[in-house]
């Protein structure tokens, strides 16, 4: 049997030049699995705290002297004995002591030691005798919020193509975003555009305008591709807020009027994805809201589950929502988020995967969608560390065809 013989961490630069961790595990055979962790910049408050109060070096000190001598000798194919580790020489509930970055590589990085080890893929290693399903991209087009100077209030305007492979519908969504930048062009002559923290465009435009916009853009790539394409959104409301109301540019609203505002732009655009319309506390406006359009339309929570098993159950029973996003590093570990993605599968709610507004080149998150069976992915449209997961998702397609 294979064991683990060593491990190293190493600081690395995310997309936005902020520190990260990525994680080498060694196998006694020879090989080796590696994973870096990405950096959120609206972070839910329930989510694991990414590194220890005392900062990122703290937490990559305590991973050597207190987990590594402990890693070392354990099968890499024993998921949830690794996992467990990690919880126990933590110690805290929320991956305070080593920080859950840092938790998420190290489990990651076993995951793939131990493909490497068994020469597969890690999507085959998690499908077992499964077969491959590619999830459907949601890419990102406008943004603002927290990923965005002076952008619109709400934080993503995406674009969900559903085309018969993957790699049409990752180049549907391109044509979405090129189009974007055309009409903003049009629209703003005299003003200079910009991309954000996840490559999507950025421009003076107020939140209906910005669904506008994407509305025309994708009527032209589909007459264009034949692709069928849906608008999506996340509001990342918990950023705007505050008090009881949520502050926009244009409009303060109040709790029910933002359930109206939103029930309204469903029916208006037809949007296909709501993440987080209502702040990170509110169950009871996420169930109403589902009530209301929650037939039409996923209403996805990110912020609200924080990828937490006992959130999500929360949330089941009280109906808020009927769709959760899962990001690894907002729970720490493989096996934590593989029972979130069961809990949801088991009653009905649909997945999506998701990157982080600082992501690394790290892959991982392609091969979690295919291997699990989740049914979107949403990871940006262009930009290096975000084509790195469409280009893996392309090549697991070709190899699922041959
Ligand atoms: C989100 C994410 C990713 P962040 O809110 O869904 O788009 O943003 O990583 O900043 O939390
Ligand atoms: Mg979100």
């Amino acid at each position: 049997m294979a064991k683990i013989r060593s491990a190293k961490i190493r600081k690395i630069l995310d997309s936005r030049g902020n520190p990260t961790v990525e994680v080498d595990v060694l196998i006694s055979d020879g090989t080796m699995g590696r994973a870096a962790a990405p950096g959120g910049a609206s972070k839910g408050t329930f989510e694991v705290k990414d590194y220890p109060a005392e900062g990122i070096d703290s937490g990559m000190a305590r991973f050597r002297e207190t987990v590594i001598p402990k890693l070392v000798g354990n099968d890499p194919l024993a998921q949830a004995t690794v996992d467990k580790l990690l919880h126990s020489l933590d110690g805290t509930e929320d991956f305070s002591f080593i920080g859950g970055n840092i938790a998420i590589a190290a489990s990651l990085a076993t995951a793939k030691a131990a493909a490497r080890s068994e020469g597969v893929e890690l999507y085959k290693l998690l499908l077992k005798n499964g077969k491959a399903t590619l999830p459907h991209p949601l890419g990102n087009i406008i943004g603002g919020g927290k990923h965005a100077i002076n952008g619109t209030t709400m934080q993503e305007f995406l674009s969900l193509a559903s085309g018969s492979s993957y790699s049409d519908s990752a180049f549907a969504n391109v044509t979405v975003h090129k189009r974007t930048g055309e009409l903003l062009k049009k629209r703003f002559p005299n003003y200079p555009i910009g991309l954000g923290d996840e490559k999507a465009w950025v421009a003076a435009l107020d939140d209906t305008g910005a669904i506008e916009v994407l509305s025309d853009a994708i009527a032209y790539a589909h007459d264009k591709t034949g692709i069928s394409i849906s608008p999506a959104i996340d509001l990342a409301a918990s950023e705007f807020y505050r008090d009881g109301t949520y502050i926009y540019k244009d409009r303060t609203l109040t709790k029910s009027g933002q359930i109206d505002f939103i029930s309204d732009l469903v029916e208006k655009f037809s949007l296909r994805i709501i993440e987080d319309p209502l702040e990170e506390n509110d169950f009871e406006g996420f169930a109403e809201l589902t009530k209301r359009v929650g037939k039409k339309t996923l209403i996805v929570g990110d912020d609200l589950f924080v990828t937490n098993k006992k959130r999500l159950d929360k949330g089941i029973k009280s109906g808020a929502a009927n769709a959760v996003l899962i990001k690894p590093n907002q729970i720490g570990t493989l096996s934590d988020m593989i029972e979130t993605v069961m809990l949801a599968k088991k009653h009905g709610y649909e997945t999506v995967i998701s990157h982080r507004s600082g992501e690394t080149e790290d892959s991982t998150i392609a091969h979690l969608a295919v291997g699990l069976g989740i049914r979107y992915i949403k990871t940006g449209t262009i930009g290096g560390e975000r084509t790195a997961k469409h280009n893996e998702l392309i090549r697991i397609e070709e190899a699922e065809r041959s």
